[in-house]
């Protein structure tokens, strides 16, 4: 059978849209990635032939339950919570949990879709899954918290395993919440094992995984600004959001010599003209960690800044631009504005900060920009790591994982080359990435024949 006698990518996204209906979501990131893998396909008759992308799209399965808890007052309060677990062709499911009045199913399926990709970038044997609940942890006392992680963990721990699904986390999911999780499968199943990453260092947490996302982000950009020649150092950066991603993306600017201007959470950013430094960043870690508060604090703490309420920081001028706050957050207008103040380069910390359009844009100016299925994929890919480390029952020290996350970010930045470079200088990392984390997947779905 010719290649033609294909559905095209028109048709292909028709029948997405027609099977999820209103999830935007998930068909803004499967159209995303159809584009680029339609013309690679162009004259593969085995990967059309075997379905190979319309398996992909389709989550192996979608795993929906009712978390019930008591809140502080005696309230009895009910959530959704899911597993989606994309597709495990090269390892067990992973990706993280998230917690945010926002998640919904099409949310955690454009998450683990996007991971799976991601995770084959890694060159870990990982395949890809998300999960999360529409619970809101914001000004919940540590007791809600624990009693909601403990209810969720009773019906995911029967979904979940260290060599079937390990969760992590992701928004409004950190060390505290990945404690909670842990110690109820491990008092439900009486397995001590590495079914979680991102756990404690005293319980098999790996060194380096609480600044894995966020340096790696910094990694791919500084791999990027290093294929053209140039540098992070003397740079100025625009970072959204305040969470771990945002906050280790700053330090790591901070310590190569580049100068962060603002940060955000979903209230407004702050704008702070003399650089957020080190002993800055440290406050803010406090802040969200710690006091569990708004980034606004920021201004009344520190002369000079200023908070701009309800609004996104991408109108401030700078040549660096790091998205890490959530999906959507950055707009074609926005990317106008980017580019027409000089920004050279963009490297996404979160999920899919950059709308379809937006995207467009910047490849249109033809400035850097590195998606977040490859910018951000240190993390997971030192939770790859945690996870051998707890199969060894060994723990590695900080400067050996350092040295791992910055060659695993070179490698997927050279994965991203070798597949996006498109042949007039100009690296097209969407593509790359896109192409390289399919066909390594895609390889392996051919080998296992229809299943
Ligand atoms: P955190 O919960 O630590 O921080 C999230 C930050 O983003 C907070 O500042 C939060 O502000 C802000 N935010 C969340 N939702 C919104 C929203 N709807 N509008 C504006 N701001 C918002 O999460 P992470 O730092 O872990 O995650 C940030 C991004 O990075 C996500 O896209 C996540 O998927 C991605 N990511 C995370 C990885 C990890 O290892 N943690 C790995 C790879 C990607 P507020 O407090 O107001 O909600
Ligand atoms: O989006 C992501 O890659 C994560 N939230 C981290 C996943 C993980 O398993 O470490």
């Amino acid at each position: 059978m010719a290649v033609s006698d294909h559905v095209d990518l028109a048709t292909f996204m028709e029948g997405v849209k027609k099977r999820n209906p209103g999830q935007t979501e998930f068909i803004q990131a499967v159209h995303e990635v159809a584009q680029d893998i339609f013309e690679f396909m162009s004259d593969k008759v085995e990967y059309h032939e075997a379905q190979i992308l319309r398996r992909i799209a389709e989550p192996d399965r979608v795993v929906s339950f009712r978390v019930c808890w008591e809140d502080d007052n005696h309230n009895i309060r009910v959530q959704r919570g899911w597993r989606v677990q994309n597709n495990n062709a090269i390892g067990p499911y992973k990706g993280g949990i998230r917690f945010h009045p926002s998640v919904t199913e099409s949310v955690l399926k454009f998450l683990a879709f996007e991971q799976t990709f991601k995770n084959s970038l890694t060159g870990l044997p990982m395949g890809g899954g998300k999960g999360g609940a529409n619970f809101n942890p914001r000004g919940k006392s540590d007791s809600e918290v624990m009693r909601f992680c403990q209810s969720f963990m009773s019906e995911l721990y029967r979904h979940i395993g260290p060599n079937t699904d390990v969760p992590a986390g992701d928004i409004g999911v950190g060390g505290r919440e990945i404690g909670y999780m842990f110690g109820q499968y491990k008092r439900l199943t009486n397995r001590w094992e590495g079914v979680l990453t991102g756990k404690g260092q005293e319980y098999g947490g790996s060194q380096m995984r609480p600044e894995a996302t966020g340096y790696g982000a910094v990694y791919f950009l500084q791999n990027m600004l290093k294929h053209q020649g140039n540098d992070v150092e003397g740079q100025s950066a625009v970072i959204s959001g305040s969470g771990n991603v945002a906050t280790h993306a700053a330090e790591k600017i901070t310590q190569l010599g580049g100068k962060v201007l603002t940060m955000s959470d979903s209230g407004g950013f702050i704008h702070d003209p003399d650089g957020i430094d080190q002993e800055k960043i440290d406050w803010v870690k406090h802040l969200k960690n710690v006091k569990r508060g708004r980034i606004s604090e920021y201004a009344d703490e520190f002369k000079g800044a200023t908070y701009h309420e309800g609004e996104r920081p991408w109108g401030v001028e700078c040549d660096l631009a790091l998205p890490c706050a959530t999906q959507n957050e950055l707009n074609e207008d926005e990317a106008k504005s980017l580019v027409s103040n000089g920004c050279k380069g963009v490297s996404e910390g979160a999920n899919m900060p950059t709308t379809l359009e937006g995207v467009k844009v910047f490849h249109d100016a033809k400035i850097l920009y590195g998606p977040g299925k490859a910018a951000n994929a240190g993390g997971v890919a030192v939770s790859g790591l945690e996870m051998s480390q707890n199969s060894e029952r060994i723990s590695w020290n900080q400067e050996r994982l350092g040295d791992m996350l910055t060659d695993l970010m070179e490698g997927i930045h050279e994965k991203c080359v070798e597949y996006g470079d498109d042949g007039d200088g100009y690296v097209d990392y969407v593509k790359g990435a896109n192409i390289a984390g399919f066909k390594k997947v895609a390889d392996a779905m051919l080998a296992f024949g229809v299943v």
